[in-house]
């Protein structure tokens, strides 16, 4: 009978007996709380309105499809009443039945609610974008210095200007489901809604590209995309089509160099450099031009994980990346980035100091331009519809305002056709600047008409001009009103040919740049990233053809990665280029915030509880997410303090999750340390082990990853049972949990211990 309590009412009945006041406390505190409000654990059956969205998340301005903010109201908000309806509006008395004859009977043609859910259901997926598929993103703003000014024209750079902004950082491989921590580069795409039209910055955390014409791009991405035959691997560039590729297409050698380094594989897309990649030209008031070259700075800092860790953390939580954005903004540690630009004159060369501007597998060292900042971006909320937000932005290079504009580079013009024909596939036709992300902050009155799905009920009887039934309307503007005109640059008489300049034919001097840049850490890096992506190709041809190419950039780097690939090392077939090292590029040697890192502090609850719970609120007054570690899930509670609630149980928690350990304490053996439960438990006996394994574990991965590492209450006895020296390099042990705490914390500015990773004496080269 339908109003008997089922099973599942039965189950629950139970827990609210047993665990009611179990209810945990410090629930906001710690970023990932899923929705506005805490759970019942019996199903709430009393209609209410929906819930609100959570604080940390913003919405699409609420504009109508033509930019206006008066008339009707334009929530974008979807749901609305207490009771479930169809699509069309009425309420419905039940969800989880279609209409039979009789409960044991055939289902009825006649159920066109079954029908509508069904239907809808079936055309929820859209496709996913050709490349950058996997991405996330958040809202923000952005606040012109009015440093930019001089140069740019454009209304969102002046001073104290706050324009809305949405962010999609993205990989570019994978599909949609792929893990975050993958090596590859990222992307970096901003839309800026701006009184004058949307801008879109669509850039990569890579400053180079892999081709220097757009008609090589879907070489490129299907050398990288899977095997076609058994679409294998995913979202990865350690496979034969992608090195055969890019050994015989050898402008693609700076850029492939690039995700070899630590850049491929970033902790954070809080932690990316962002780079427009393409030189563009900028006008002034005056109308002067300048040709720059964006950059985005991350206020955190440029950071990386090292591999091991990245694979680890693929298996472990796949949305790594997705995860750190979002918790970082719901807990309040807002990411930042100044805008710089780089300033070239505009000459008809379109050179600075012998380098192609037009050339994208080349940047411009910022200690010949040095990097100017115009303006901070501040992303502060997270999206409420991962689909309707993050899924449906549609960026193009092409959405340009008055005062920037694009130059010759044959990549950047495949680009301008490429962006707005991949959103008609996507997005189902030619009107996805109305779906709410994308609508801009600035009046539409643009004489496109109908297509699939048109949201603007437009008025007026004339889309076209010039007419005299509207009233002419609309009108043409002029400079003085804004009007975005293209600079009129002259065009050098020319043959029509395929070809490209013979500035491009360069295609080592600036990798060999970038890899004298790097330090001994980062070399290393950069030789495993070499030997593990051609080791894992088939073709013997394939990985001697690329040692030529290593060849060509530095002897010490082919030398070693021909070492671990058990082949001769081949001599370099050009002279190594001469030039100078840019310190900038390298990632090693500041020190910077360490707003919103992550601090796993293991204990085994029975220590000072007090203590314990004054260092995580230190933890969390310095901006930083702490988290507990401790041999099983709840809340730990004592006369000291308490509840503390408990993040991660030895099972669960795992070294790579965290930026720096602290250990409270020993943690002896779980119940559940044995490895027929937990398998990195390991093999018994475990009787006479002061430490639980997996905390051993945990130790030694922090340990070799360069993560500072520090605790009390005889945290020595547990640095002791993983082999780790009480006073080896990053390690701080003390008797004072708050100042072990400020230790680990300056340690974590520097982002690693860097110098626990030896420098090989061999590294004459370098
Ligand atoms: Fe893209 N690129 N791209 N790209 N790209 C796309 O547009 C394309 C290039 C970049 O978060 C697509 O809406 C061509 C360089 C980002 O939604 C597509 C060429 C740079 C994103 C496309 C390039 C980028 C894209 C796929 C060679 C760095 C994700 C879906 C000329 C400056 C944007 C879409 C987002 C996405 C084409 C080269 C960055 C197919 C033809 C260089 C960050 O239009």
């Amino acid at each position: 009978m339908a109003n008997e309590p089922g099973p599942m009412k039965k189950i629950v009945d139970k827990v609210m007996e047993v665990g009611a006041e179990l209810t945990p406390a410090g629930r906001a505190d710690i970023p990932g709380v899923p929705a506005s409000m805490p759970p019942t654990v019996e199903e709430p059956v009393e209609p209410r309105a929906p819930l609100p969205a959570k604080p940390d998340q913003g919405v699409p301005t609420p504009l109508s499809a033509t930019g206006r903010t008066d008339g009707p109201s334009r929530t974008v908000r979807a749901q609305d009443g207490a009771f479930l309806t169809t699509a069309q509006g009425a309420r419905l008395p039940d969800s989880d039945h279609s209409l039979k004859a009789g409960p044991r009977g055939p289902v009825l043609l006649q159920d066109h609610h079954l029908r509508e859910k069904v239907m809808h259901f079936d055309h929820e997926r859209i496709p996913e974008r050709v490349v950058h598929a996997r991405g996330a993103a958040a809202h923000g703003v952005f606040r012109g210095y009015g440093t930019g000014a001089g140069v740019c024209k454009a209304a969102f750079l002046a001073k104290d200007v706050d324009t809305p902004v949405f962010v999609r950082f993205s990989t570019v491989l994978g599909s949609r489901g792929s893990a975050d921590t993958v090596r590859d580069t990222r992307g970096f795409a901003t839309k800026f809604y701006t009184s004058e039209g949307v801008f879109d910055l669509v850039g990569n955390n890579i400053p180079v590209f892999f081709i220097q014409d757009a008609i090589k791009f879907p070489d490129i991405i299907h050398a990288g995309k899977p095997h076609p035959d058994r679409e294998i691997p995913q979202a990865q560039s350690a496979h034969d089509t992608f090195w055969d590729f890019v050994s015989l297409h050898t402008e693609a050698t700076h850029h492939t160099l690039w995700n070899m380094s630590d850049r491929g594989i970033p902790r954070s897309f809080r932690t990316m450099e962002g780079f427009g990649v393409h030189t563009f030209r900028l006008a002034s008031p005056t109308g002067a031009t300048t040709l720059v070259k964006f950059h985005w700075k991350p206020k955190a800092g440029v950071h990386s994980l090292v591999w091991e860790e990245a694979q680890m953390i693929s298996g472990m939580d796949p949305d790594f990346h997705r995860r750190d954005l979002a918790d970082a903004i719901e807990a309040g540690a807002h990411p930042q980035w100044e805008l710089g630009i780089q300033t070239f004159p505009d000459t008809p060369e379109q050179t600075f100091q012998g380098i192609d501007l037009l050339d994208p597998t080349k940047i411009v060292p910022e200690e010949l331009a040095p990097v100017q900042p115009v303006g901070l971006l501040t992303l502060n909320a997270n999206p409420t519809n991962f689909f309707a937000e993050t899924e449906q932005v549609a960026f193009h290079v092409g959405h340009l305002v008055p005062g920037i504009d694009i130059t010759d580079d044959a990549l950047l013009a495949g680009r301008l056709f490429s962006y707005l024909d991949t959103q008609i596939t996507r997005l189902g036709g030619p009107n996805f600047p109305q779906i709410p992300i994308n609508r801009p902050h600035a009046p539409v009155n643009d004489m496109l008409r109908d297509g699939f799905h048109q949201d603007a009920v437009h008025t007026g009887v004339a889309p076209y001009k010039p007419n005299s039934l509207d009233g002419g309307c609309p009108f043409f503007a002029g400079a003085e009103d804004h009007a975005y005109i293209e600079h009129p640059v002259p065009v050098a008489p020319a043959t029509k040919v395929r070809e490209a300049s013979a500035s491009f034919h360069d295609h080592f001097s600036q990798a060999r740049l970038f890899w004298l840049s790097m330090s001994p850490a980062e070399h290393e890096h950069i030789i495993a990233a070499y030997t593990f992506e051609l080791g894992k190709c088939y073709e013997q041809a394939i990985k001697e053809r690329t040692l030529l190419v290593l060849a060509n950039i530095d002897p010490y780097l082919c030398t070693q990665v021909a070492q671990g690939l058990g082949l001769p090392t081949p001599q370099a077939t050009e002279p190594l280029a001469d030039v100078q090292p840019s310190p900038a590029l390298s990632q090693v040697g500041r020190t910077w915030p360490t707003t919103g890192r992550v601090i796993g502090i293991v204990t085994d609850g029975t220590g000072d509880l007090g203590a314990l719970d004054a260092v995580r609120r230190s933890v969390l007054a310095t901006d930083m997410v702490p988290l507990i570690v401790a041999p099983t899930g709840g809340t730990l509670t004592g006369e000291s303090a308490g509840p503390v609630t408990v993040q991660r149980s030895f099972a669960t928690a795992r070294s790579v999750e965290f930026d720096a350990l602290l250990l409270a304490g020993v943690p002896g053996p779980a119940v559940d340390a044995w490895g027929g439960r937990d398998a990195k438990a390991g093999v018994p006996p475990l009787a006479a082990a002061p430490v639980d394994p997996r905390i051993v574990l945990m130790l030694q991965e922090a340990y070799r990853h360069a993560k500072p590492i520090g605790g009390w209450d005889g945290a020595e006895t547990v640095l002791q049972a993983a082999g780790i020296a009480a006073d080896a390099l990053g390690v701080v042990t003390g008797s004072d949990g708050e100042a072990v705490l400020r230790e680990v914390t300056a340690l974590l500015g520097a982002h690693r211990v860097w110098d626990r990773f030896p420098a090989p004496a061999e590294n004459g080269a370098v």
